[in-house]
């Protein structure tokens, strides 16, 4: 029995147990809030999360560099986490679960040298809400070329790269589909048709569930979870072909709390837990072989895929460079 500050006692196994975990969940707040659960109730670490955007958690990483306040950052798209690898942000760490893993996630461990690792797949497109559309008499878009429809005009939202992994793949994706100046002419007439750039990557198409906008431009996935919840909102894979993400995880270097840190990690590649992920509305391609896929997910082999080239757009250079130009030629207020 150990006598606490203001006379509080509890057993010497309860005071020196209990580890901390600081955590950074770049998915769904309700996927990350889900994963919290799950894991305290298995472990004796206490877990502090905060939800962020992928590009707002690659900002808050890099200006904690000096004196890491994160331990480990789950989920978000994997372009910044690669960012964060070649940064030197993230620490190097070969799971034992990594042998667990399909090919396109030990593929992102090998890109970053065991810098960050991939925990699930999902491809982008958009979703649209079938009561406005039909209302307005809008033919439904199938192919980037559509969204360009001046009847679109106010009914389109996106997410402001800067802020938003999501964007930021649909912004990578564009250029490698189109090459840079023909996207960025793509995105400025595009522009007549948005509405809003918002800061989180699913909040568009959570709009068009809700009939506040037509369409979100976001990963499929996060179109199916509205689609689940009952929405009216239909899932479109863009005709041209479209671009994916590796979600990812790292280990922060200079992590205060490394071992906990590591324990979620093997935890959280574990085959239960990936496929426990959809009952919280999370409806990627789980990363582990064993983890069972949502009948809802979108299916993968359905969707036109580019070639997406991880190592080139999650570069530091080039991820800095399109992001100063989307501000420069394009700009975004955000929400
Ligand atoms: O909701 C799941 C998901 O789409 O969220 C991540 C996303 O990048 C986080 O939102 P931001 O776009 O705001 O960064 C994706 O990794 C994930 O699939």
């Amino acid at each position: 029995m150990v006598i606490l500050a203001g006379g509080v006692s509890a057993s010497f196994a309860e005071a020196a147990s209990a580890q901390d975990l600081n955590l950074i969940c770049s998915a769904d707040q309700a996927v990350c809030e889900r994963l919290v659960a799950e894991f305290e109730g298995s472990h004796d670490i206490d877990v502090n999360m905060v939800r962020l955007s992928s590009g707002e958690a690659y900002a808050k990483i890099r200006a904690e560099a000096r004196n890491p306040q994160t331990d480990l950052w789950w989920g978000g798209t994997g372009d910044p986490h690669l960012q964060a690898a070649i940064d030197g942000l993230s620490e190097e760490y070969r799971s034992p679960m990594l042998e667990k893993l399909q090919d396109w996630a030990v593929e992102q461990a090998e890109t970053s040298e065991y810098r960050t690792v991939g925990v699930y797949s999902g491809a982008l497109g958009w979703g649209y809400n079938t009561d406005i559309l039909a209302e307005k008499g809008i033919e439904p878009p199938q192919c980037w070329a559509d969204l360009l429809d001046p009847a679109l005009a106010g009914e389109v939202q996106m997410a402001d790269p800067n802020s938003s992994g999501t964007a930021y793949t649909a912004l990578a994706t564009l250029v490698q589909l189109m090459g840079e100046d023909e996207a960025f002419d793509y995105l400025k007439k595009l522009d007549a048709n948005v509405s809003q750039y918002t800061k989180s990557g699913s909040a568009p198409v959570k709009a068009a569930g809700r009939g506040e906008s037509g369409l979100g431009i976001v990963f499929m996935h996060d179109a199916v979870a509205q689609a689940e919840e009952g929405f009216p909102i239909e899932v479109v894979a863009p005709c041209e072909g479209t671009g994916y993400e590796i979600g990812s995880m790292s280990l922060i270097a200079g992590a205060q709390n490394e071992d906990s840190a590591k324990t979620f990690y093997d935890w959280v590649l574990g085959a239960d837990i990936q496929s426990m992920l959809p009952e919280a509305g999370s409806f990627q391609i789980p990363s582990n072989v064993d983890a069972k896929v949502s009948e809802a997910a979108p299916k993968l082999d359905d969707v036109k895929l580019i070639d997406y080239d991880f190592a080139q757009y999650g570069g530091s250079d080039r991820r800095a460079e399109l992001l100063s130009r989307w501000s420069r030629e394009i700009g975004g207020v955000g929400n």
